[in-house]
């Protein structure tokens, strides 16, 4: 039986990478994103491919009930959901505390955290009756260390570290496994949102440095995904070379 892996967020970035990846491995996969264009477009380039069987679910992650019944519609085989990769997330601005949008911090309280809760409420259940499962939760750096300008981003990013210590356990006695993955610097369209729609100042934090790509993540999921059956990555941080943590990265002129 191919497994099944469901991934948040698959219209770009991290979160593209990761299914491109997955379905190269022949694994089946449910890809998720509110761009439904891109989505179906994924979708069909995947299946033609790599002859894998697969589900593009649209909808908006903040949104607990269209969440609930995307997940509910699922046929009996489909919910037999092996992976669940919470990755659909971002930043919006950067600005001192005093300062910040709270418009900004609901769009990411409710998607970074919120939403990640969401989804995992309606898989973690289907998870817990089949006694199998590996969730990955997509942190960041951000989750470990808390930086200038960011304090609600990396507060949502400590909340999904305190949510994978939780699930590890609460799902432990049904053999789940939770894995947390926290990059540094990706370039992904990560920047493009979070300084809304600005490319030029969305290049500003790779400057003089080569980030990590989405591959680089995906690459590290795979691994993780591929561990014996008695081992679970717990907790891996992974930055690019040139970034030591959050603030101090070397840039060459
Ligand atoms: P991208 O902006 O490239 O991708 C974000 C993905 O999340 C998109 O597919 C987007 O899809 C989806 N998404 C965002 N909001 C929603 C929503 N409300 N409902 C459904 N899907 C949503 O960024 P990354 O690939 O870089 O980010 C992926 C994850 O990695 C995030 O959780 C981010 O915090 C984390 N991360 C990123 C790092 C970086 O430097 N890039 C470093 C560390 C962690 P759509 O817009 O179609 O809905
Ligand atoms: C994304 C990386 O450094 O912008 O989580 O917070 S950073």
């Amino acid at each position: 039986m191919k497994r099944i892996a469901l991934i948040t967020g698959t219209t770009s970035g991290i979160g593209k990478a990761t299914a491109e990846k997955l379905a190269s491995q022949g694994l089946n996969l449910i890809i998720t994103g509110r761009r439904k264009k891109i989505l179906d477009e994924l979708k069909t380039s995947l299946a033609s491919e790599y002859g894998i069987e697969i589900i593009a679910l649209n909808f908006d992650i903040r949104k607990a009930e269209e969440v609930k019944a995307n997940i509910a519609a699922l046929s009996k085989e489909w919910k037999k959901i092996d992976i669940l990769v919470n990755n659909a997330g971002l930043a919006a601005g950067l600005d001192h505390i005093q300062d910040g949008k709270i418009e900004n911090w609901e769009r990411m309280i409710d998607t970074n955290i919120k939403g990640l809760l969401y989804i995992s409420r309606e898989v973690m259940p289907l998870m817990t009756a089949n006694k199998k499962g590996h969730i990955i939760n997509i942190a960041s750096t951000a989750g470990k260390e808390v930086y200038e300008n960011g304090t609600v981003y990396c507060a949502t990013k400590h909340a999904v570290d305190a949510i994978s210590k939780g699930m590890r356990l609460d799902l432990l006695k049904y053999g789940i496994k939770v894995t947390s993955i926290s990059p540094g610097l990706v370039e992904t369209e990560f920047s493009i949102v979070r300084f809304d729609g600005d490319r030029e100042k969305a290049k500003l934090p790779y400057k003089g440095m080569k980030p990590l790509t989405g591959k680089d993540i995906a690459e590290v999921i795979w691994f993780s995904l591929n561990q014996p059956e008695h081992v679970n990555l717990n907790d891996i941080v992974m930055t690019a070379t040139a970034q030591a943590n959050s603030t101090n990265v070397y840039r060459k002129e």
